[in-house]
């Protein structure tokens, strides 16, 4: 059995989102499950780099655009190493391997005789890489509504793909393959677009940034292959098409193309179907379009304006709010974006909502279990796993249910019903606890009723641990060696047997799970405030009055020590006048403690307070960093020597 998931290539314009994260886990977690089914998995990502805007992002910033390309992708693999992403390939659309694809592609398109020689007039939008017809455009700008800017006029001989071809086609395979494209609702979309009648497509541009046409099609000269049909074609690249046959017939076709929706009509779900039955190559097994993450409304966007969350500062905020590690404060990140939406409906992005996550469910559902249960093995039986044999029936067919439950939620890519079915078996263990009450059991001296009890609750974690493995790999792995296994290899078959924890097995040294500090932080406020020079050309217009509700005052710091357990924060007193306040500020990286008495700073007198590794935050310090250098921060002071409290404006 093979499994060859992908996510879409990412622009290098600019750097990886939380939205750009989504699709990015939720392939993991599919490639991680079926690794744990024994299927010999192709986890593929990668980078598109041979768009125009790449090349105006480049030029920006006064680079050379190969190396600013490379220098991106090399973010954003090193983005997905880090929040614990397992890709089997990573493929760069400027590398001679998907040239070769891309190239060969065209050659088998233009034998079908599906490619023919035109002249193309009409609008071109540089920021969604997309053609448009004049009736199209709003205002006469890109009609996209996330979008709305100026589109270019190109007239350029190039050449068209015989779309308009594949409408019927389309649809009878739509027809005839209900699991083709999901969610149901996008596929009526899809057949609705077909029904709309399907023009010829446009897929090559005059440019000399792209992947070259073959030079075996006529009158090509010049000519690189549009974008996105470039772009599509990384899927055959990562499965080894064309030169290595052997893998390409190994894994071809995918089984999940995963996307958000806004690249799901118009390319993955017809154009590139369309293209594949050209060339006479077998289509995906599914594609699956999920929704948007926004933040205010708004779609969290790459080079947008507004509020950016980046992984990295989301994950500051949950470690600072909860005192966690970065390792559960990713799986918390993980475990949110799955299990708060739907697949393939929008969501708003709030740090309140990931720290409810976090309280409610992984500290309270899954780390109480664990943290009831080992203690009284500790207390009970010394730390050693007691035997029995004995399963509890009720917790064991709860147990299979939440497998199941999850399998059939992972064929359609059902995160949400999966994880909610992995809760309810977490429940159902809490209950068992409350119902048989060890405790109870350990005074009366009924040590064979203790055993069974200890023993099922012990198997119950073992097996609520590897459910969760797929969307919480490093939290399993620590629940495992809390549970006393060393080495350990886990395989999903495991989640359907019973008694697999051996008795005697001593177990390892508890520790809390997700730790859990005052809850009552202004997280919004965090994310929001995380640093971000990118954004900041394009940040919303807001009016003179809007300003002028943030209280800015000097201020001078009196105090200045550092916060424990946490490197980059200071605990902060602050006097703004008749008023001394604590605040808590992330500067330890580029300021001492001895550094900042006498100091003079511009503080936001009037911010929500918020607690912050057990410490009453209550104000906020302006400072300035060059993204991505904490030793760059630089704190705001007045030019000239102004009193404490007086107003910034
Ligand atoms: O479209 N919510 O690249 P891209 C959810 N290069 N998902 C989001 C998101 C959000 N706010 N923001 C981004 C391209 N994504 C092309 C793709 S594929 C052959 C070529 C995710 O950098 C989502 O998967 O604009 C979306 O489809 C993708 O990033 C777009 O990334």
């Amino acid at each position: 059995m093979k499994f060859y998931v992908t996510t879409p290539i990412y622009y290098v314009n600019a750097e990886p989102t939380v939205g750009s994260a989504y699709s990015t886990i939720a392939a993991d977690v599919l490639a991680r499950y079926h690794r744990l089914r024994g299927e010999d998995v192709l986890f593929a990502t990668g980078t598109d780099e041979n768009a125009q805007k790449n090349v105006r992002a480049a030029e920006e910033r006064g680079l050379d655009p190969m190396a600013f390309v490379g220098e991106m992708a090399e973010q954003f693999r090193r983005e997905w190493l880090g929040l614990n992403i397992e890709f089997d390939d990573f493929v760069r659309t400027t590398e001679e391997r998907h040239h070769r694809a891309v190239q060969a592609f065209f050659e088998a398109l233009y034998k079908s005789g599906d490619l023919y020689l035109g002249k193309y007039e009409g609008w071109y939008c540089v920021s969604d890489e997309t053609f448009f017809r004049e009736e199209e455009l709003i205002d006469g700008n890109c009609p996209n509504p996330e979008c709305g800017k100026k589109v270019e006029w190109i007239a350029e001989p190039v050449y068209f793909f015989r779309f308009s071809k594949y409408g019927d086609r389309l649809l009878e395979y739509i027809e005839r393959n209900p699991g083709f494209l999901l969610p149901e609702f996008r596929r009526n979309e899809v057949v609705n677009f077909i029904r709309g009648g399907l023009r010829d497509s446009c897929v090559t541009r005059h440019s000399s940034w792209g992947v070259p046409m073959p030079s075996s099609i006529p009158d090509s000269d010049g000519m690189v292959v549009y974008v996105w049909t470039d772009a599509l074609v990384n899927y055959l690249t990562c499965a080894g098409y064309p030169d290595d046959r052997e893998r390409f017939e190994r894994y071809w076709p995918a089984d999940v193309h995963i996307m958000a929706k806004d690249i799901f009509t118009r390319f993955h779900a017809t154009l590139w179907p369309a293209m594949l039955m050209a060339a006479g190559l077998p289509l995906p097994k599914r594609v699956v379009a999920h929704g948007w993450w926004t933040v205010g409304g708004e779609k969290i966007s790459k080079s947008g304006g507004g509020v950016v969350p980046r992984p990295g500062p989301v994950l500051d905020m949950v470690m600072a709010e909860t005192g966690c590690t970065r390792e559960r404060a990713l799986d918390a990140l993980r475990y949110y974006m799955l299990r708060e939406v739907p697949f393939g409906q929008d969501g708003e992005f709030s740090g309140e909502g990931l720290l409810g996550r976090y309280a409610d469910d992984l500290a309270n559902d899954l780390g109480n279990l664990l943290h009831r249960v080992l203690p009284m093995i500790a207390r009970y039986r010394k730390g050693r796993i007691p035997k029995t044999s004995v399963p509890d029936p009720d917790l064991h067919r709860a147990a299979r249910d939440a497998a199941s439950g999850w399998e059939r939620a992972a064929k359609t890519l059902d995160f949400r019903s999966g994880l909610e079915a992995i809760w309810s078996f977490l429940a159902a263990g809490n209950r068992f606890i409350d119902r048989k009450a060890p405790w109870a059991l350990a005074k009366s001296g009924d040590e064979e009723a203790l055993d069974r009890v200890l023993y099922s609750a012990v198997e119950a974690i073992r097996i609520a641990a590897l459910l969760v493995a797929p969307v919480m790999p490093s939290t399993a792995d620590e629940i495992e060696s809390q549970l006393g296994f060393r080495d350990w290899q886990r395989s999903w078959a495991q989640a359907h047997e019973w008694g697999l924890v051996p008795a005697g097995q001593q177990i390892g040294r508890p520790t809390p799970l997700f730790p859990r500090q005052d809850q009552g932080g202004n997280a919004a406020a965090k994310v929001a405030a995380s640093p971000d020079t990118s954004r900041s050309k394009e940040m919303p217009v807001i009016s003179i009055k809007e300003f002028q509700k943030i209280d800015l005052r000097v201020g001078e710091v009196i105090g200045a020590e550092a916060v424990s357990g946490a490197d980059k924060l200071l605990k902060l007193t602050v006097s703004i006048g008749d008023e001394q306040r604590t605040m808590v500020a992330g500067i330890a990286t580029a300021y001492e403690p001895g550094d900042l008495v006498g100091k003079k700073v511009v503080v936001v007198a009037n911010l929500e307070p918020a607690t912050i590794r057990g410490v009453r935050s209550e104000g906020m310090i302006l400072a300035g960093w060059v993204e991505g250098d904490e030793k760059s921060i630089a704190m705001v002071t007045p030019d000239r020597d102004l009193p404490n409290g007086a107003r910034v404006t």
